[in-house]
């Protein structure tokens, strides 16, 4: 496949970028500029052969995408919460599955260590995950248990050797499932039950024997990204690997408040080149002897986007703010991931029509966003369980269980 020119004009409607630092404009310029660069022209070629850009992580890491929201001291950027959401929508225009592999390393990995984490285990890892040195992922859901997480069999127990006393490992058992990264990682955040059944996190090291990460195959999304199960048979782990400040389920439910926000600001970039794909192609493609971007039919499917678009760009700007001063709500961000989600799979889906036959076809992105997009509309929290937590917050009543 030839490598695709990536000439992306961001819509801007309502001036949001006025809304804007010069610093938050000149991060999302490096990060858009990079995808031009050095994603646009590649990331067809991987997602038709399903295989993830290994090469990519150090270049994130090298641009500051991995745990933008991080102190510096820890090899993060120091960043507000809008410049990292830009970063993630930069990252998702490019593919879902680049702004996947930066979400789980910065949100699902990097904070956990930072915000649960001894010092000892912030400075043995925080730097190198930052730099893209080491790749991380994070296991939370199993084959039998993914919308609730709470009632994972995953299980931990003190290494009792024979005579001795607890000794400073623990045994872990159990398998993880639908894991990013995990083919390509050298460590795992995973979650499991202590022997009181409460929730903790530890720190999972590849090589420690017993410890297997199976990829998955067969996917029709997220293609440039791999996706793995995390399978452990009585893992030694040193207790030294387990975070000591978190226990219960808030633990990785505090990381995917992070990450969900990161998505917010993702799907929308997806959303973005869809519509900017569609718009240059409508003005391009002449049919009936004119082009097709004058025909009603199609202009309202762009004028529905371009609304849809910025409606949320404001809406992510806001939450942002929110982010920054630390006043959101878990429920706020919900309701972001789940508006973009909803947005994005909306403009990817009515493009894709608008490109007719060639929608279908790698030479316009359109088809692959909207694959991808069904994987973001799941993971993270389904499309579902967002609404069921606005609802909840909304009347107080739990319709979950
Ligand atoms: P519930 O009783 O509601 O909550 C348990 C405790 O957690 C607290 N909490 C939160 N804390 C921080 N952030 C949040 N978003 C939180 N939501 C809840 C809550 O206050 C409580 O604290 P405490 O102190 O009282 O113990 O828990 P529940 O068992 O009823 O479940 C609620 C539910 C269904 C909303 C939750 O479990 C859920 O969100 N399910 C969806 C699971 C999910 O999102 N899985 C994602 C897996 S990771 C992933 O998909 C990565 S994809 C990465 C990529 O490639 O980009
Ligand atoms: P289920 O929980 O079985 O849900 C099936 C359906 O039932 C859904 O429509 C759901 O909305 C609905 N449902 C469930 N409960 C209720 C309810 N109470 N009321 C109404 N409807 C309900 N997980 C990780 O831990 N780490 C990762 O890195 C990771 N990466 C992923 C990458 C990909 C490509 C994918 C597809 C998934 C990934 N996941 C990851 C897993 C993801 O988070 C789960 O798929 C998601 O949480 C849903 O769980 P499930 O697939 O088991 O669906």
């Amino acid at each position: 496949m030839a490598a695709r020119t990536d000439n992306f004009i961001s819509p801007d409607y309502f001036n949001v970028d006025e809304l804007l630092t010069e610093e938050q404009k000149l991060i999302r310029e490096s990060v858009r500029n990079y995808v031009k660069k050095e994603i646009s022209p590649i990331i067809e070629d991987y997602a038709q052969k399903a295989e993830f850009p290994q090469h990519i992580v150090k270049q994130l890491g090298d641009l500051g995408c991995f745990g933008p929201t991080v102190p510096v001291e820890y090899g993060g950027g120091g960043l507000d919460y809008i410049s990292y959401g830009l970063m993630m929508q930069e990252l998702e225009r490019g593919d879902s599955g680049v702004r996947s592999t930066a979400s789980v390393q910065g949100s699902l990995v990097m904070f956990p260590i930072y915000a649960y984490g001894s010092e000892e285990q912030r400075k043995k890892y925080l730097p190198k995950l930052a730099s893209g040195e080491c790749l991380g992922c994070f296991g939370l859901t199993e084959p039998d248990h993914g919308s609730d997480p709470s009632s994972m069999l995953t299980n931990f127990k003190p290494a009792r050797p024979a005579g001795g006393d607890a000794g400073d490992h623990v045994i872990l058992n159990g398998a993880k499932m639908w894991i990013s990264n995990a083919p390509f990682s050298q460590v795992a955040v995973v979650w499991a039950k202590n022997e009181q059944g409460e929730i903790q996190g530890l720190i999972v090291e590849r090589g420690m024997e017993g410890f297997t990460t199976p990829t998955t195959h067969g996917k029709w999304s997220l293609r440039a990204s791999a996706t793995g199960e995390l399978v452990f048979d009585n893992v030694k782990v040193p207790k030294q690997n387990i975070f000591p400040n978190v226990k219960g389920l808030k633990g990785p439910l505090g990381c995917l408040t992070k990450a969900r926000y990161g998505i917010a600001w993702g799907a929308i970039g997806a959303a973005m080149d869809c519509y900017d794909t569609a718009l240059r192609y409508s003005l391009e493609r002449e049919q009936f002897g004119k082009p097709i971007g004058g025909f009603q039919l199609q202009q309202k499917k762009l004028a529905e986007m371009v609304t849809e678009i910025t409606k949320a760009q404001l809406l992510n700007w806001r939450l942002g703010v929110l982010m920054s001063d630390g006043s959101a709500t878990p429920q706020q961000v919900s309701m972001a991931k789940r508006n973009a989600c909803e947005v994005a799979a909306n403009i990817c889906r009515d493009a894709r029509q608008m490109l007719g036959g060639m929608g279908i076809t790698g030479e316009y992105p359109v088809m692959r966003h909207m694959m991808n997009l069904e994987s973001v509309i799941t993971y993270e929290g389904t499309h579902d369980i967002h609404l069921l937590i606005t609802g909840m917050d909304v009347t107080g009543l739990n319709a979950f269980k």
